[in-house]
């Protein structure tokens, strides 16, 4: 799977990333990941590859393209037996966050890129569209700083498994109410809070590289990007967990107004949750033999350039991991647009 599908699914990334560079800072979010999400179905649908979307742009009803049960690939084709090998028919699984932090994007903040994961049929947890408490950590801390300890307790774990004090640790959070009283907490441990306004997924995977100078990811964001971040970690051997929020009094959105907790479990125990308690480890987030995952950059971001236009073309940065592959490996594409092509390459 990975030999077939390492450097196509580069490009699907870095055509998302294209397509939503053109509107950074044009303040319109909405316009920003509709054609990331565009530019990465057409690409997609490029792979010889039976792919079928198990987190994407949300329920078949609310999302034209790259909905929750979508099938991509020239191999879901109906004749795909007559020109796709056996092994591109193998079934694969694919989470898709096409433009990743669409705010970032739309103000022209750091952070945002064109995110995917992909498994084999079953290996990447299919997320309802709730929220989800978050701890990501190095892989030397993996296993053994817990989302059920308080955050000081892990700060104290972090420290000692980094070799280092507590107040040289930086602890990513995003900006919201809800996490008040987690910032509170961090500061006072000793560490030291680096406030995001969006993009989890970049924070939570930007702790498994030494040298970002994240250490930790703490709070509560969406549960798709959770496994989508849980993928890149599995890839990478951070650490990576996830549990359910289903308390409007934690998290109150304009969605959850009227709904009550009870609710929610319920909603959950009809997707087939019967434990809303659950905490969700890397492994059973992308439990897949094989997982891969790539990034592509659309503003600057920690581990990667944003998208850069010239005259006749652009010039991204992406990552792609595997868990077969053991290699994080960062490509930096020079994209000609013009015909004939007169580019000069330096
Ligand atoms: C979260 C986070 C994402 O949007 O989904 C956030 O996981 C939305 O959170 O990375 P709120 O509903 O609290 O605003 C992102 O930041 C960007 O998609």
């Amino acid at each position: 799977m990975e030999a077939t599908l390492g450097l196509e699914i580069i490009e699907v990334v870095e055509q998302a990333a294209i397509a939503s560079a053109r509107l950074m800072g044009k303040g319109d979010k909405n316009e920003a990941d509709r054609v990331a999400v565009e530019a990465m179905r057409e690409r997609m649908n490029k792979i010889y590859m039976r792919g079928r979307i198990v987190i994407g742009e949300g329920e078949r009803d609310e999302a034209p393209m790259l909905y929750i049960g979508e099938e991509v690939g020239i191999c879901t084709d109906p004749n795909a037996k007559n020109f796709c090998n056996p092994e591109e028919l193998l079934e694969i699984d694919i989470a898709v966050d096409p433009c990743e932090g669409t705010n970032l994007c739309a103000y022209g903040q750091p952070g945002s890129m064109a995110v995917l994961a992909i498994s084999e049929k079953g290996g990447l947890f299919n997320a309802p569209d709730f929220y989800m408490n978050k701890l990501a950590a190095p892989a030397a801390a993996k296993g053994k700083v817990d989302i059920r300890k308080s955050p000081t307790e892990n700060l104290k774990i972090l420290a000692e498994c980094l070799d280092r004090s507590i107040d040289e640790l930086v602890v990513v959070v995003m900006k919201r109410d809800r996490h008040d009283e987690l910032i509170k907490e961090i500061r006072e441990a000793g560490a030291r809070v680096r406030l995001i306004t969006d993009g989890d997924v970049s924070a939570a995977i930007s702790c498994a590289f030494s040298g970002t100078n994240i250490h930790a990811l703490m709070g509560i964001g969406a549960a798709p990007e959770g496994v989508i971040s849980a993928a890149a970690m599995r890839c990478l051997g951070g650490h990576f967990q996830g549990q359910l929020v289903t308390d409007p009094a934690v998290v109150r959105t304009k969605e959850w107004a009227n709904k009550t907790k009870e609710e929610n479990v319920a909603r959950l125990k009809e997707m087939g949750i019967t434990d809303p308690d659950r905490v969700y480890e890397t492994e059973e987030l992308a439990s897949g033999q094989t997982v891969l995952f790539a990034a592509c950059g659309i503003t600057p971001g920690t581990l990667m350039e944003g998208v850069r236009f010239f005259h006749g073309g652009a010039r991204t940065q992406s990552l792609v991991i595997s868990t077969q592959s053991r290699t994080a490996r960062f490509v930096d594409t020079i994209h000609m647009f013009e015909q004939p092509r007169r580019l000069q390459l330096r």
